[in-house]
C-alpha cells in the first residue's frame, strides 16, 4: 500500500470518510470533559503512530545553511512575555525580540525617554500578554509599514514600525476589559485597527452593578491605523475571542463564546450554540456622523449599540449562531470570499459566505443561519484555521494534538449533501496546539508552503529545564499532498499566533535616519539648549536640572567625565555617530538601573536623580571595538 492508501484506510478504519479522526465523535459532554482532561492529565498526547502522516522528509527545501537568508520574517507573540519576537523561516531561528508592554534589559525599554514616551501612563505595568500581531496591508497584502499587537493583561494595544523594528504607539482601550482579538482592514489599505474585548464588565466600571452580571458587557474597538485615536465602539452581546475582516474592507466579524454573558465556567460553557458577531463599519460610521451614538463614563468615544442577538442581530450588527464556544475566526485567502470559524467545544469548522453577509444586511437573508455554507466535522477540539493557495484549510486540533488538512469546496458539496471526503490529511503535532499559521495565509499572496504550529505542550521533545517547559513551535512543510513536519522549536511563554512576511515585503533600515520621529522629542529638547547632537559634548546646568549631552564613537564616549549635585536631575544624552552596520553601543551606568541601546546614528536619552554621592562609572554594553572594556566614563556626585 502507499503511504496514501494507508491514510485512506485509517481514516476509514475509525468511521466512514467524515469521521472527525481516530475516534468517533464522543458527544459535546465527553468533548467538553476531554478539554480539562488534555491538559490535565495528557489524554490527548497518547502516541497514535500509523494512524497518521509521518511521510520521511522528501524536500531538504526547508534547510537554510550557515549565512543563508531566510524566505520570511516570522511575527511571534511572545504571550505573558508581552513581547513580539522575529524569527526566520523556515530556520526558526529566532532573530529579534521587540518589547513593546514589557520592560526589556538589553534595550532599555522602560529605561529611556524614548520609550516612557511611547509607554505613556499605562508604563506603571511592567507586564503584557501579547496574542495577536497583525503586519498591515495595502490592498490585502503586506505593506511592511506596521505590526500591530493586542495586550489581554491590561486593555491596549501596541504598533511596531517595521522599519526601525520599535514600537510607536501604545494606546489604552477605555470601556472594556482584556483586548483578545486583533485585526486589520486590508481593503484598501489599513486604516482601521479593530480590537475585540473579552471579558464583560459593568459600563461604566466604577463600582456600580458589582453583582448583576446581567449588566456586564463588553465592546469592539476601532482605532485609526494611523494616528491610533479611537474612532468608535460598539456594545454587544457575550464576550468576544478572535476575529477578522473581509476582504473588501466592509465588515469585521469575531466569534463570541459565553453567549449567555455567565461569570462561571458552567454558566459559560452552558449553551449549545454560541455566534460569529459580524459588523458593519460603514453603518456604525454612519451612525457615529449622525450623532446616533452614547458614551461611557469619562470616555468620549462613541459606542453603538449593537446588541440584539435575540433577533439576529442590529443595524449594525449580524449574530450568526455557531456551535460551541467557538474560537478563531479566519477568512480564507486569496479572494476572501469565506471564513472559518472553528468550533472548539464542537468537532466542526463552520464556513460562512461573506457575500450571504451582505445578503443578511439587506435583507435578502433573514436566518443568519443562512450565511453559513458548510460545517465539516474536524476533530476534536478545533481552535484555528489557516490556508493554502490551493483551497485547503489546515485546522489545530487542541484535543486531538493535530493538524488537519480539509478541502473547502469538498465541504460545501457535503454539506449540500454530496457524499465527498473533505479531509485530506493529519499530522500529529507535540502536543496541545493552539495557533497554526500557514506562510502568506492572511494576505493575497498566500503561498501553501509552510506551516507554523504552535503547541502548548512541549512535554518529551526536549531536555527537561524543570517545571516550566518549552512550549513547541513547529514547522510543517505543507507544499504537497502529505503535511510534512520538518522542525521542533522550543519557544517561551507562549507564543500565541505568528504570521509570515514575504522576505521581500519588509525593508527594514539598518543604521537610522537622523531625523527619525522616534527621537525627534530629544532632538528638539536639545536645540532648545543649543545643543547639535552630531557634534556637541556639552554639560548643561539648568537650576538642579542637569543635562549631558556626548557622543559615541567607537571606542569612545564623547564625555568621559562630568560632574553633579547629590540631588540634581540628570539627563543624559547619548546619540551614536558610527555610520557602521551594526556597530551598535550601550550606555550602562553602574549602581543606577540604567542601560540602553543607542544604534548607528541613534540618539538615545535617560533621566534619573543623582542621589548617591560618589563615583559612579559608566560603560558601554554593546561589545563594539577591540577597546570596548574601556569605553567607559564617570559622573561624579558630589555630596
Ligand atoms: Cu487561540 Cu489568544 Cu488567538 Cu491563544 S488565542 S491559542
Ligand atoms: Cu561602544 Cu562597546
Amino acid at each position: 500500500m502507499s503511504e496514501m492508501d494507508t491514510k485512506k484506510a485509517t481514516i476509514d478504519d475509525t468511521g466512514g470518510l467524515q469521521n472527525p479522526g481516530r475516534r468517533k465523535f464522543l458527544g459535546t459532554t465527553a468533548a467538553v470533559g476531554a478539554v480539562g482532561a488534555a491538559g490535565a492529565t495528557g489524554t490527548g498526547m497518547l502516541v497514535r503512530s500509523g494512524e497518521t502522516s509521518a511521510a520521511p522528509g522528501n524536500s531538504n527545501a526547508h534547510k537554510v545553511g550557515p549565512g543563508q537568508l531566510d524566505e520570511y520574517y516570522g511575527f511571534w507573540s511572545g504571550g505573558h512575555s508581552g513581547e513580539v519576537r522575529i524569527f526566520g523561516v523556515p530556520s526558526m531561528r529566532e532573530l529579534l525580540r521587540i518589547p513593546v508592554f514589557n520592560f526589556d534589559s538589553a534595550i532599555g525599554w522602560g529605561i529611556t525617554n524614548e520609550s516612557k514616551r511611547v509607554l505613556g501612563e499605562s508604563g506603571v505595568f511592567l507586564n503584557g500578554d501579547t496574542h495577536h500581531p497583525k503586519v498591515s496591508y495595502t490592498d490585502a497584502r503586506y505593506d511592511g509599514r506596521w505590526c500591530f499587537i493586542n495586550d489581554k493583561a491590561n486593555t491596549r494595544v501596541g504598533r511596531i514600525r517595521l522599519d526601525i523594528m520599535r514600537t510607536d504607539k501604545i494606546v489604552t482601550i477605555p470601556n472594556t476589559a482584556s483586548i483578545h482579538g486583533l485585526t486589520l482592514q486590508r481593503v484598501p489599505k489599513t486604516e482601521r485597527v479593530f480590537a475585540a474585548g473579552e471579558m464583560i464588565i459593568p459600563t461604566p466600571n466604577d463600582g456600580r452593578h458589582l453583582e448583576d452580571p446581567s449588566e456586564y458587557w463588553t465592546l469592539m474597538t476601532c482605532l485609526d491605523a494611523e494616528t491610533m485615536d479611537i474612532k468608535w465602539q460598539v456594545i454587544v452581546d457575550g464576550n468576544m475571542d478572535n476575529c477578522d475582516t473581509d476582504y473588501e474592507g466592509k465588515y469585521v466579524g469575531a466569534t463570541c463564546y459565553n453567549s449567555n454573558r455567565g461569570v462561571t465556567q458552567e454558566e459559560m460553557m452552558g449553551p449549545e450554540r454560541d455566534w460569529a458577531v459580524i459588523f458593519n463599519v460603514a453603518r456604525i460610521e454612519e451612525a457615529v456622523a449622525n450623532g446616533d451614538y452614547t458614551t461611557i463614563g469619562d470616555s468620549d468615544v462613541p459606542v453603538v449599540d449593537g446588541r440584539g442577538a435575540d433577533k439576529g442581530g442590529s443595524d449594525y450588527t449580524v449574530y450568526i449562531p455557531i456551535p460551541r464556544s467557538p474560537h478563531g475566526f479566519n477568512t480564507a485567502p486569496p479572494d476572501g470570499k469565506y471564513f472559518v470559524v472553528s468550533g472548539k467545544l464542537s468537532p466542526t469548522c463552520s464556513v460562512v459566505e461573506w457575500a450571504r453577509v451582505d445578503d443578511w444586511f439587506d435583507g435578502t437573508i433573514t436566518d443568519p443561519r443562512d450565511t453559513v455554507v458548510a460545517e465539516p466535522e474536524v476533530g476534536m477540539g478545533p481552535l484555528h484555521t489557516t490556508f493554502d493557495d490551493r483551497g485547503n484549510a489546515y485546522t489545530s486540533l487542541f484535543i486531538d494534538s493535530q493538524v488537519v488538512k480539509w478541502n473547502i469546496a469538498d465541504a460545501i458539496r457535503s454539506y449540500d449533501g454530496a457524499d465527498v471526503n473533505y479531509i485530506r490529511d493529519r499530522i500529529d503535532v507535540h502536543y496541545q496546539i493552539g495557533h497554526l499559521k500557514a506562510s502568506l495565509a492572511c494576505s493575497r499572496d498566500v503561498d501553501g508552503k509552510y506551516l507554523a504550529s504552535l503547541s502548548k505542550f512541549s512535554k518529551d521533545r526536549f531536555l527537561n529545564v524543570g517545571p516550566l517547559h518549552p512550549e513547541n513551535d513547529q514547522l510543517i512543510d505543507i507544499s504537497g499532498e502529505k503535511m510534512e513536519l520538518v522542525h521542533d522549536g522550543p519557544t517561551y511563554a507562549e507564543p500565541h499566533d505568528a504570521l509570515m512576511v514575504r522576505a521581500d515585503q519588509l525593508d527594514p533600515v539598518k543604521i537610522y535616519d537622523r531625523e527619525d520621529p522616534f527621537f525627534a522629542d530629544t532632538v528638539a529638547m536639545a536645540k532648545e539648549d543649543g545643543v547639535t547632537l552630531e557634534r556637541d559634548n556639552k554639560v548643561i546646568r539648568d537650576g538642579n536640572k542637569v543635562r549631558v549631552y556626548m557622543t559615541s564613537i567607537a571606542p569612545s564616549f564623547g564625555i568621559t567625565e562630568f560632574k553633579v549635585k547629590k540631588g540634581d536631575e540628570v539627563t543624559i544624552v547619548v546619540t551614536n555617530l558610527d555610520m557602521i552596520e551594526d556597530l551598535s553601543h550601550g550606555f550602562a551606568l553602574v549602581n543606577h538601573g540604567i542601560n540602553f541601546e543607542v544604534n548607528p546614528q541613534q540618539t538615545s536619552s535617560v533621566t534619573f536623580v543623582a542621589d548617591k554621592p560618589g563615583v559612579h562609572w559608566y560603560y558601554c554594553s554593546w561589545f563594539c571595538h577591540a577597546l570596548h572594556m574601556e569605553m567607559s566614563g564617570r559622573m561624579l556626585v558630589e555630596a
